[in-house]
């Protein structure tokens, strides 16, 4: 292999790595540009088997989008509607809601994913109760709910600091931040696919102040659309300076762009080698985020289970009912059973875990 990552150009990366080094700027973006993706991944499994060995962790979740009404005006959104009554808006009472998890009542979930709108109408007692009733159904439930974007516009919205919004939804259930909003970090790129939602700086100073409150977090990139090499390992380095001060993230998550019924319609989907690239790249820049996560939604199913030799040692979950995907062109069905997982992550060569949302191991499938 040595000679093979001298060939690639990429042996000095590799003593880095091997002397505990931490990786910089250039080498990121070596990484991306070295034509020997093999030799990336080698490098990245590595980073991967030492920290987890063959262990593959999912869970059993559900996504819950209870509005797709928002203020914003993303460029890569599909599923966002901006006013209420426009064709397509929808907003799901608290009771349509709430049903989406007792119909559910035979599965044993351990976490619901919520992720909504900017709803420019609903009072801030609308998102304590959703959390409040979905603890009264199932109280052993883990809430992964509201991205930063959403804890700023709370914020903003109801005259609360974002330590005050993030309190007052831990008293009614919230146990987890999810990774969204972040997009890619870059103020280039901000200003041109999302200007008009909270910026890079909130976004981590929203996290900081999560964890410092006792949530953990995740943090994702939006990538194959207009952000360049530099941008994104940019974006890799703002998390791990934030992970280095708090600790408070588990999972790194890519999330592949989709153009389908959006404003940047006109940008191909990113490849599969894109796809593996990235996952590895932030395997090797992320010398302190635990977990690097495949969204086998965004990636697709067969990208996923390959980057379980990229680098990736999770694989999200079951998901059910995913909504902001499909309205942007996803052909990945909207739900596996954890049979259906633990059969792809075997037939790579792993070993899957049923994880819940903190990583601690719920189940070692037979
Ligand atoms: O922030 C929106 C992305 C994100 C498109 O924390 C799009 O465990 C691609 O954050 N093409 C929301 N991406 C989803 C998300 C997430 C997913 C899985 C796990 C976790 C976690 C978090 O979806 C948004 C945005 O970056 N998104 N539209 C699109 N057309």
């Amino acid at each position: 292999m040595r000679s093979r990552l001298a060939a690639a150009g990429l042996a000095d990366i590799a003593d880095k790595l091997d002397a505990g080094v931490r990786l910089g700027l250039a080498d990121g973006v070596r990484l991306f540009e070295a034509p020997d993706l093999l030799a990336v991944a080698w490098l990245a499994n590595r980073e991967r088997e030492k920290r987890h060995g063959e262990r593959t962790f999912f869970n059993y979740n559900i996504r819950l989008e209870a509005t797709n009404v928002c203020v914003a005006s993303c460029l890569f959104c599909s599923f966002a509607r901006l006013k209420p009554g426009d064709t397509g808006a929808y907003t799901m009472s608290l009771e349509q809601a709430w049903e989406k998890l007792r119909a559910r009542r035979h599965q044993p979930l351990t976490e619901i994913h919520i992720v909504n709108g900017l709803h420019p109408d609903l009072p801030f007692d609308y998102y304590v109760e959703l959390l409040r009733g979905f603890k009264r159904i199932r109280p052993d439930i883990h809430l992964k709910a509201f991205t930063a974007v959403e804890i700023a516009f709370f914020a903003d919205l109801f005259g609360k600091t974002d330590a005050e919004v993030l309190r007052e939804l831990m008293d009614a259930g919230l146990d987890s931040l999810p990774g969204g909003g972040a997009e890619v970090f870059a103020e280039r790129v901000r200003q041109k696919v999302c200007h008009d939602k909270c910026g890079a700086d909130r976004w981590l100073a929203i996290h900081r102040t999560a964890h410092r409150l006792g949530l953990r977090s995740n943090v994702t990139m939006l990538y194959g659309h207009i952000e360049t090499c530099e941008e994104r390992v940019d974006h890799m380095l703002r998390a791990r300076a934030l992970q280095d001060e708090t600790g408070g993230f588990q999972a790194f998550i890519p999330l592949a762009f989709h153009p389908d019924n959006n404003q940047m319609r006109k940008l191909p989907a990113p490849t599969a080698s894109d796809s593996l690239r990235v996952h590895a790249v932030a395997r090797l820049m992320l010398d302190n985020i635990a977990h690097v996560k495949a969204f086998w939604i965004a990636t697709g199913v067969e990208v996923a289970q390959a980057a379980l030799w990229f680098g990736v040692d999770d694989l999200d979950g079951t998901v059910q009912e995913e909504r902001i995907y499909h309205m942007a062109g996803a052909r990945t069905p909207e739900s596996m059973t954890p049979d259906q997982i633990c059969r792809l992550i075997r037939a790579a060569g792993r070993s899957p875990i049923e994880r819940d949302t903190l990583y601690n191991v719920v189940s070692v499938p037979a």
